[in-house]
């Protein structure tokens, strides 16, 4: 507590902690509930938030974090859209003694350019994916060759790098003769370029009679377009989505999505709960792990009503 700056201490109350957080940008469901639990959280926990929406470019994440140090801001947190090309901007935030917080997504930089992460194990989720389709599929009795088509998330972002090695672990650990991934393109992470991408993939590869898509909004996409071709998802296309946000859930009860790893966005509370600690000087976890579970369409009525975000 004493670690604090000189103008911390001896104000009799505390000072409201500035925290600097610069988002990703609002893609999809699971982006609006992650902005929502971020802003409330940082609400109930009297700090003073900074937020800015990068709309998925990230020279506008760099300009922003650049800002808030200029700002002196207490803390930075920030959801990086791609795993590659911060450490010269962290490298600035280190040198004005600003702690870096990652939330949700990972980089690929030298560790100690930040405290932690505050996110979920992707990998985790494409071997869960992987798993939770061996049951979709005994489920549906399906018989022969299963034909993979994956809408893979934004290009460059971990949960896409991530989401497609641990399926693909699975897959050629277990499936090796029986599994095939035919077409695997990026939508995104939204429903229009699921939809798009869904609709091309139908045109060159009728075949096909699993997707894999890395979110829900690209999985609602890519149902319309099997809609458009006649073919019925959920049945004709066995369909397996990651985050669980309400839209999904409603597509899985009416039969459309087959089963939904969860990938919990409300990472709000222990983010705030990270940064006091860092914000006091105390040690944390270098990843502090969010804990899911996975659904398959038979409990998706039940679990409706229950759905948080
Ligand atoms: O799965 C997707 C969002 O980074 C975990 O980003 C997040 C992903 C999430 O656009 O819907």
């Amino acid at each position: 507590e004493d670690e604090g700056s000189g103008g911390d201490s001896g104000s009799g109350g505390s000072k409201k902690i500035t925290l600097g957080f610069s988002q990703v940008g609002s893609e999809s469901g699971w982006r609006s509930a992650n902005t929502d639990s971020v802003k409330s959280a940082a609400k109930e926990a009297g700090y003073n938030l900074k937020f800015s929406d990068a709309q998925q470019k990230q020279e506008n994440q760099i300009s922003a974090i650049r800002s808030y140090i200029a700002q002196k801001v207490d803390v930075i947190a920030f959801s990086p859209v791609v795993v590659t090309g911060w450490d010269a901007i962290l490298k600035e935030a280190q040198a004005a003694k600003i702690p870096v917080v990652l939330t949700d997504r990972s980089v690929e930089s030298d560790e100690s350019l930040f405290v932690t992460l505050v996110g979920s194990d992707f990998t985790d989720e494409g071997r869960r994916a992987a798993k939770i389709l061996e049951k979709v599929l005994e489920k549906a009795g399906h018989k022969g060759k299963v034909k993979i088509a994956q809408l893979e998330g934004t290009t460059g972002a971990a949960p896409a790098i991530e989401r497609a090695k641990g399926f693909k672990e699975i897959m050629d650990a277990e499936h090796k003769d029986d599994w095939e991934i035919v077409v695997s393109q990026t939508g995104d992470f939204t429903r229009a370029g699921g939809k798009q991408v869904m609709a091309a993939f139908l045109q060159s590869n009728p075949d096909i009679n699993v997707l894999y898509a890395h979110n829900d909004d690209m999985g609602l996409g890519a149902i319309q377009a099997i809609e458009a071709a006649g073919k019925k998802p959920g049945k004709d296309i066995l369909i397996v989505t990651v985050d669980g946000v309400k839209d999904g859930f409603i597509a899985m009860s009416e039969g459309k999505i087959n089963a939904i790893v969860e990938c919990n966005p409300l990472l709000g509370p222990q983010l705030m709960e990270v940064v006091q600690k860092v914000h006091d000087g105390e040690k944390v976890e270098r990843w502090i792990k969010t804990e899911e579970s996975d659904f398959m369409q038979d409990q998706a009525k039940d679990a409706l009503p229950t759905r948080k975000y």
